[in-house]
């Protein structure tokens, strides 16, 4: 199997990006960020609690998400492989999705780590707020926070992947097909 976890601060591109890369590899691609916003869509009770926290610009629960995503990967055991995009967030979802992966025999292959300044991050986000309806891509002060949670809460789990050798940093600046080639000549070398 390839897993692959893409990783980077809010707005550095993983949504983009692994949309191309589950096409070229034929993965399956879980994120967490388009899971919880189909739940506040169809405004079903989990919906509900996790629209309060990405208003504001903090994380929903690990607890939810860790389920979420078990669900998930126990609905697709035939997949050749999946792309966490926006998951793992703390290290206490790095650790769960270790286990999770360890009943079916299998492990992540990488972790790569998307870098982007902030003022850009900042740019591209305010851009996708104009026509995206996304409530946290509207507010200077919310994407503001987005980042000092990442800095906070996420950031330590490039430490986790760093100490098992699956982390590698992927300059996130440039066009969208330059960032493409970079991370699939990181993927081609671990495949
Ligand atoms: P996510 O949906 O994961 O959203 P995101 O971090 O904003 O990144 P996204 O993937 O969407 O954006 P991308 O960088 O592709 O999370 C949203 C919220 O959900 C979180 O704040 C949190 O509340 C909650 N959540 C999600 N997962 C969680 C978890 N595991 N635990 C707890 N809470 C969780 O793209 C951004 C923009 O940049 C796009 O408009 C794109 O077109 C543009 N762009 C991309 N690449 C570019 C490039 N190279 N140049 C210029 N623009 C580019």
């Amino acid at each position: 199997m390839l897993n692959i976890v893409l990783f980077g601060p809010p707005g550095a591109g993983k949504g983009t990006q692994a949309e191309m890369l589950l096409e070229k590899y034929q993965l399956v691609h879980l994120s967490t960020g388009d899971i919880l916003r189909r739940e506040i869509a169809t405004q079903t009770p989990l919906g509900l609690e996790a629209k309060k926290a990405m208003d504001k610009g903090e994380l929903v629960s690990d607890q939810v998400v860790i389920g979420m995503i078990e669900a998930k990967i126990d609905a697709n055991s035939k997949a050749r492989g999946f792309i966490f995009d926006g998951f793992p967030r703390t290290t206490a979802q790095a650790i769960a999705l270790t286990t999770m992966l360890q009943k079916k025999d299998a492990s992540i292959s990488a972790m790569l780590a998307l870098y982007v300044d902030d003022e850009e991050l900042i740019k591209r986000l305010l851009l996708r707020g104009k026509d995206s309806g996304r409530a946290d891509d509207q507010n200077r002060a919310v994407i503001e926070n987005r980042i000092k949670v990442y800095n906070k809460e996420t950031a330590p789990v490039i430490d986790y992947y760093d100490q098992l050798n699956k982390y590698q940093a992927i300059d996130g600046v440039g066009s969208i097909d330059e960032i493409f080639s970079r991370l699939c000549t990181a993927i081609d070398q671990i495949k």
